[in-house]
């Protein structure tokens, strides 16, 4: 049953994508004469009127039923250096790429982003593992980092690159890490963590990489190998949902590291492995071919669902 409802949601979402593509063509090439289309004001309207009427929104919860506690599951704690380098300094370096098919890519501060309008919501999460957690995520809507940096007529997909590293490849000595299920990924953080430093104190040639991204650059200064990030990918119409932010805050306090500081994904139509932590760059794409397998994320690339809908 749930497959098959699952299997038409799919099924919706690539015609979806697919007539979401063609009307852009048409409407920045006729209507307007300009190649731009402004996510926000006019795009947003213009989805939801052609295509699916009103966003559906996820059910948000009250005050009350916050969880006492967020459990925290993946990756715990980025061992990547220039993360690393990132927060030794509380994240007062980072900044947010947005590029890929818009018009004009940002970098943002945190301050820059907490600058911008915002949104809260208490929502569930679920985990495919069998566990839920209720909390209350604040952040910047994506749609308005959209409607700051437009789109090319072609972007069909907003594509989150994260800092944590999950295995290398083309490892000599096998993979650093190569997780069956996303359960397994924190027991095998817990057993690096004791078995080995994970690369000494972050210096300052540990500079942040600025171009974040699958494989490039390499910025771990040792031979393991190319270093294989958690991504994650979603289609636009999820990309201007209300509900879709980059979230800075959880439970009314800065994210912690273990929950995805500085930034992280909330699609709240969706799992938990959807809801990307550690989110360095989002990349504006025409097809998620080229990247990781092309399965659209770490976990899709290990066969999970792309439209991962609750
Ligand atoms: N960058 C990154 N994002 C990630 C993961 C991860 O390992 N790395 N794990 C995913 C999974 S399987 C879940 S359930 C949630 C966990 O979020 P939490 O740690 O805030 O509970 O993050 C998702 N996003
Ligand atoms: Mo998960």
């Amino acid at each position: 049953m749930i497959l098959h409802r699952r299997k038409l949601l799919t099924a919706g979402a690539g015609l979806m994508g697919t007539a979401l593509l063609g009307g852009c063509d048409r409407f920045a090439g006729t209507d307007t004469g300009r190649r731009t289309l402004q996510v926000g004001e006019d795009a947003n309207l213009y989805v939801q009127r052609l295509l699916m009427g009103p966003a559906t929104l996820a059910r948000e919860f009250p005050a009350a039923m916050i969880s006492p506690w967020f459990k925290p599951n993946g990756t715990i704690d980025p061992p990547d250096r220039a993360y690393r380098a990132l927060a030794a300094k509380a994240f007062a370096d980072f900044k947010l790429t947005v590029d890929g098919l818009v018009e004009t890519p940002l970098s943002l501060s945190l301050a820059d982003l907490r600058a911008l309008p915002s949104r809260t919501q208490i929502t569930r999460h679920d985990c495919v593992e069998g566990w839920s957690c209720i909390g209350q995520w604040a952040g910047v809507p994506l749609a308005e980092l959209l409607k700051r940096t437009g789109l090319k007529p072609q972007a069909r997909y907003a594509v989150f690159h994260c800092a944590d590293t999950l295995e290398y490849a083309g490892s000599q000595d096998g993979a650093f890490l190569r997780p069956g299920q996303p359960g397994a990924v924190r027991e095998a953080y817990v057993q690096l963590a004791a078995a080995e430093d994970w690369g000494g104190a972050p210096t300052a040639t540990d500079a942040p990489a600025a171009d974040w991204g699958q494989g490039s650059p390499d910025p771990e200064p040792d031979d393991k190998g190319r270093p294989i990030r958690y991504y994650e990918s979603i289609d636009l119409y999820d990309a201007v949902n209300p509900q879709t932010i980059l979230a800075y805050d959880l439970n009314g306090k800065p994210l912690p590291v273990s929950n995805g500081a500085p930034l992280r994904l909330r699609v709240e139509r969706q799992l938990g492995y959807k809801q990307a932590k550690y989110v360095m760059r989002v990349e504006l794409v025409e097809s998620l071919k080229g990247l990781g397998q092309g399965g659209g994320g770490y976990w899709e690339d290990r066969g999970y669902e792309w439209y991962a809908g609750i």
